[in-house]
């Protein structure tokens, strides 16, 4: 069977950045599911299968098509329930939907206060259009101007990762002893700022960036590979 995982990409394809889309990878190597990983340049989104989705990941797994990586991560431990779970249960499923809050309302707009230009400057013209007039309207400001803030971004970085820090006084993944879909949710904010501006801007004793390493380890590597 064919199973085909659309990510995101700039001019280089051997460096995928997205932040969902890494949460898709990391989802699919933790239910130890191979695939083919074809990284798209954004204006080539609406363009694959038939304008299937206007986003990336979006997962083809013989004739079904799911996008959305939440929706990915749950329609693989439905689909593959031999395979190690991505949640354990109802009340993982639940969490990890908090977890993505703190992804997307606290580090995400952290790491495009710091990137957005870094993101920009890796896509190839056409691409670089498409960004600047999207995010700008999105942001409502010139991504020169959301980057004139990036240093102070920077310094206040750490601290965003508070709740992280004081579970890992406890526990050495989201998921206790092991990694689950949670965890991969803000590893793929994380690889994110990694890729695109190359740092995480985390010191190398800070237990978040430990545990950053930890996941970086996973499956051999697969996402250190990519830098
Ligand atoms: N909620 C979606 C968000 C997906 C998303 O926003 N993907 C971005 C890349 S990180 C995208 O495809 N953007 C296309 C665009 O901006 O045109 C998920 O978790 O998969």
């Amino acid at each position: 069977m064919t199973r085909i995982l659309y990510s995101l990409c700039g001019a280089d394809r051997a460096r995928p950045f997205s932040p969902h889309c890494w949460k898709a990878v990391m989802a699919l190597s933790h239910k130890g599911l191979a695939f083919e990983e074809i990284p798209l340049a954004f204006t080539a989104i609406p363009k694959t299968e038939n304008g299937a989705s206007k986003t990336v990941p979006l997962l083809k797994d013989g004739d079904r098509l799911v996008s959305d990586s939440f929706a990915i991560a749950l329609y693989l431990d439905q689909a593959y329930p031999d395979q190690p779970s991505l949640f354990k249960g109802e009340g993982g499923r639940a969490t990890a939907r908090f977890v993505e809050g703190f992804a997307q309302t606290v580090i995400h707009p952290a790491v495009t206060g710091i990137a957005v230009l870094n993101i920009h400057d890796m896509l190839d013209p056409v691409d670089q259009d498409y960004f600047r007039v999207s995010r700008e309207k999105w942001l409502g400001r010139s991504l020169e101007e959301v980057t004139a803030g990036r240093d102070a971004q920077i310094e206040a970085f750490p601290k965003k990762l508070e709740p992280l820090r004081h579970m890992l006084k406890h526990q050495p993944f989201i998921g206790g002893d092991m990694p689950l879909f949670a965890d991969y949710i803000v590893f793929g904010a994380l690889q994110w700022l990694r890729i695109t501006s190359g740092s995480i801007h985390l010191a190398a004793d800070d237990p978040t960036a430990l545990w950053f390493a930890r996941c970086l380890d996973l499956f051999e590597g697969q996402a250190r590979a990519v830098a």
